[in-house]
Order: C-alpha cells, then structure tokens, then sequence
C-alpha cells in the first residue's frame, strides 16, 4: 500500500464558508482516515472483510449519530458537520460510510425521532459508542425502489407481536446486534420494528460474491415467527413516511460521501499525471489530459457549492425530500463519471490495488443504486416540478 498523500481540492475557497469547528471536525476525520482506514482497506476488499476493528475509532471521530443530542450519547453537531464526516470516511471508502451512515441515520435517527423516551435511552448511547451496531430492513426480494409493496408483516397477538417475512441486501446486517425493521400490520400501516439478534426465529444470512462494498458486510434479514415485545415497537411515526424520512437523512450524507469519493480519485489522477512521462513529458503536459482534470474539478466545485448549500437548509429545517434527491443523484454519478476519467489517467495503473480509483468506481456502482436509484431520483424531481408522478 503506498502511503496516503491526500490532499483535498478546494478551488473555489469553500473552507472561508466553513466554521472553525467544521474544520477541526474535518482534519480529525481525514486524519483518522489516514491512518486507520488507508493502510488497511485494499487487504480488507480484496479478501471481502468488513473490519471491525475499525468501530472504535469510528465512534471515537464522532461518526455514529453526529447530530443526535449528547444526552442521548450523540456528539450534537449540525448537519454540515455529519456531512463532512461522512465526505472524509468515503474518502476513504464507500463501505466505511455505508457502516456510518446507517448506524447514524437508519438506525439511530429512527429511534430518536420515532421512538419513546424508554428506547432512546436504552439504545441510543451504545449505538454512539460503538458498543450495539444496527441494520436498516427496508428492501424485499419482490420490493426494491417500491418499498409500500413489502409483505414483511407483524400481527397482534396481546401481549406481543409475531413477525414474519424476509429482508434483502441489508449493510451491517451480518454482524448488527439489532435491525430497525420496516412491516404491516394487520390494517396494512407500515410500523417501525425493534429486533434484536438473538430472538428466536431471527437469522442474517451474509450476501457473498459482491464486486462492491467489498469491506462492507451485507446480508439478509429472515423472520420465522419472531416474537416481538411490545416494547419494541416504535409508537411516534408510522407510514411509509416514516422509513422514507430516514432516508433523506442517509441520502443527504451519501451526497457529501461522493464528493469523498471523487476528491480522492481526481487528487490521485492529478499527481499521477504530473509524474508520469510518455514522450518526454509529464502526461499532465498533454491537453486532453488537461481536459480530464479540469472538467473532473470543475464538476466536483460545483458538487461541492450545492451540497455545502443544502446543509444549510437541513441546519434550518427548510431541505426538502426533493432537493435532497437531486443532490444525492448528482454528486453519485458526477463521482463515478471521475473514477472512470480518473483510471484512464492512470493507464494500466489504474486497474491495480496500487490506487484507490478502481476500488471506488466499483463501490459507487452500488451507491448509484441504493438509497434510491439514479433513474427514481430522477422521477422524483420530475414530480416535484411537473406535479405529474412517472412511479405508476
Ligand atoms: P408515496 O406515495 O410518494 O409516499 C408515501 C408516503 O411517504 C411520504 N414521503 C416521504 N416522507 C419523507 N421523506 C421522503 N423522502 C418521502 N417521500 C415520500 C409521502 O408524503 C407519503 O406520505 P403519506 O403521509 O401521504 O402516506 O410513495 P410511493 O409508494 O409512490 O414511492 C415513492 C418512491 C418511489 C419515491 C419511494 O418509495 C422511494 O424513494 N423508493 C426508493 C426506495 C429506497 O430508496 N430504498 C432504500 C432502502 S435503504 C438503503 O438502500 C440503505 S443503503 C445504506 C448504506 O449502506 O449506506
Ligand atoms: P429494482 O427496484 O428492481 O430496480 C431495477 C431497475 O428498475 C432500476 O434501474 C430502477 O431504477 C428501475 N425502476 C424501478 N422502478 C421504476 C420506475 N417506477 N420507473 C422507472 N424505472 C424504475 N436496502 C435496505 O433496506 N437496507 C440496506 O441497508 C441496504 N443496503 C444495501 C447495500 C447494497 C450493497 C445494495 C446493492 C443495496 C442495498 N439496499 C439496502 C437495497 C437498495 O436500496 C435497493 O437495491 C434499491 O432501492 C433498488 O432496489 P432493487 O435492487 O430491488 O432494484
């Protein structure tokens, strides 16, 4: 592994915007990163381990539940400063901020927000250090960008409910010690569940064979009549509202990861490209090359200015679900179009574990499609300016 020589594109000044806090949250999570994440993440791909020996530090640098109150365990910062955390971790790699981001916003933020006071405090400040890791169960195998369709059901049985029914491509779910669990009731209303591992009936097979998130762990969540407390309900929002709320909480934070993403390959094609000679000068000397990078950052200052912008908003609770899904959409393909420009810089370098691009173009094929895809981010904006709906 060669040594991690990062440096973060800043061509239009973005850092005279940031606060000074920002900015210590910033360097603590790129150092981290450097000297945590570097070292280890190609060995940990290439053999397709999740390492979790990392969830320590990851807790330490603040990265689970950024924005929840620190009576709760969180680390009470604004969204701009999950964002930037979230920028640093996919840096480094995707996998990494997937781990982060569903603990923060797909596990903790539900049980914040539509949880009672009980489960918060019983949950929430392990899951801030670390100590219990959860899941998100939202897709089925038969319902995928349509998440009302799910069959995953709960029935009243008095005293508790009986759930049953089948998650699929869930992060964390191999190793997460409890799964926020999207199904039915009875009536047909979408509630939050509360499983717990451990509960009879309950199982997490591991999803193998990816080319993507390699050191993310994946799998399935299985309910065979599994008994489920009361207690483990969450009482404050139900609806497909509720898990659709989660995500643009996720969806905001994978909009800074991306431009993580495309920092660092577009810092790595730049340096290559000033030390590679073909034909007696350095390939950055050449204008198509010079086109490459240009256009790389141009794209990722734009990406940039328009995130930094809806942090903003979400600060002041005015982001809407819509702008929250062009942002994610953009910055994800504007990320994966650099990786591609990016390897082609590096010639047949590129393809090696020498460099980080070809490990982040195969992780942001998965990042264009979950959370919501390219094409229903797309709808979603074609709804909000038409007012026509393209789903059904
Ligand atoms: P629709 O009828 O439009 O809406 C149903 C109800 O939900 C409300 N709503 C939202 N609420 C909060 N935030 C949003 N973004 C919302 N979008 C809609 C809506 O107002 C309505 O409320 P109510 O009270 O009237 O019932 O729902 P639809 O069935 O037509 O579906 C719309 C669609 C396609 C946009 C939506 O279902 C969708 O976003 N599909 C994509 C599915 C998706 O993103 N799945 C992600 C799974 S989790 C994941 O991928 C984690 S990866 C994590 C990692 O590793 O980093
Ligand atoms: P489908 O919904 O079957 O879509 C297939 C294609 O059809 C796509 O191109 C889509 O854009 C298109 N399409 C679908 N509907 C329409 C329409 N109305 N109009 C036009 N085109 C349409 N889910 C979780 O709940 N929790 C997780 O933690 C989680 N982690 C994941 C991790 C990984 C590595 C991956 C790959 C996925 C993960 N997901 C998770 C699931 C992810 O959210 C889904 O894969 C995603 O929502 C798409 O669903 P699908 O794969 O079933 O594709």
């Amino acid at each position: 592994m060669k040594q991690d020589l990062f440096q973060a594109p800043d061509y239009f000044n973005m850092d005279e915007l940031l606060t000074d806090e920002h900015k210590l949250i910033r360097e603590a999570a790129r150092e981290w990163v450097k000297k945590e994440i570097s070292p280890i993440i190609e060995d940990a791909c290439q053999k397709a381990e999740f390492p979790s020996q990392i969830l320590p530090g990851l807790a330490e640098i603040g990265a689970f539940g950024p924005y929840i109150p620190v009576e709760y365990g969180g680390a009470g910062l604004d969204n701009i400063s999950y964002g930037i955390i979230m920028q640093e971790l996919e840096r480094g790699d995707s996998g990494i901020r997937s781990t982060a981001s569903v603990q923060s916003s797909l596990v903790m933020y539900p049980i914040f927000k539509y949880g009672n006071e009980d489960q918060r405090k019983k949950y929430l400040p392990k899951l801030a250090t670390g100590e219990l890791m959860g899941c998100f169960g939202l897709t089925e195998p038969d319902h995928g960008s349509n998440p009302g369709g799910m069959t995953t059901n709960i029935k009243d049985m008095g005293d508790h409910f009986i759930l049953n029914g089948a998650k699929m491509w869930i992060s964390n779910s191999p190793f997460a010690d409890i799964a926020v669990v999207w199904a039915k009731n009875e009536e047909g209303r979408i509630k939050g569940v509360i499983v717990e591992r451990g509960m009879e009936g309950f199982t997490t097979p591991e999803t193998h064979n990816k080319w993507s998130l390699r050191a993310s762990a994946t799998g399935e969540l299985v309910f065979d009549n599994v008994k489920i407390p009361k207690e483990n309900i969450l009482p404050n929002k139900d609806g497909l509202g509720a898990p659709l709320g989660c995500l643009d909480s996720a969806r905001y934070g994978i909009a800074w990861g991306a431009i993580g993403a495309a920092m660092d390959c577009y810092d790595t094609a730049l340096r290559y490209s000033k030390e590679r000679i073909q034909f007696g000068k350095p390939i950055a000397a050449f204008q198509l090359q010079q086109k490459k990078l240009a256009e790389m950052i141009t794209e990722i200052t734009k990406a940039q200015f328009i995130t930094l912008r809806l942090g903003q908003l979400k600060n002041e609770d005015k982001a809407t679900s819509a702008q929250i899904s062009m942002c994610k959409r953009n910055n994800v393909e504007m990320a994966l179009n650099i990786t591609r420009e990016a390897r082609q810089i590096l010639g047949g370098m590129g393809i090696t574990g020498e460099y980080s691009i070809m490990r982040h173009m195969m992780n942001l094929e998965s990042v264009i499609t979950y959370e919501g895809t390219h094409d229903i981010h797309l709808l979603i904006t074609g709804l909000d300016i038409t007012g026509e709906n393209a789903f059904k």
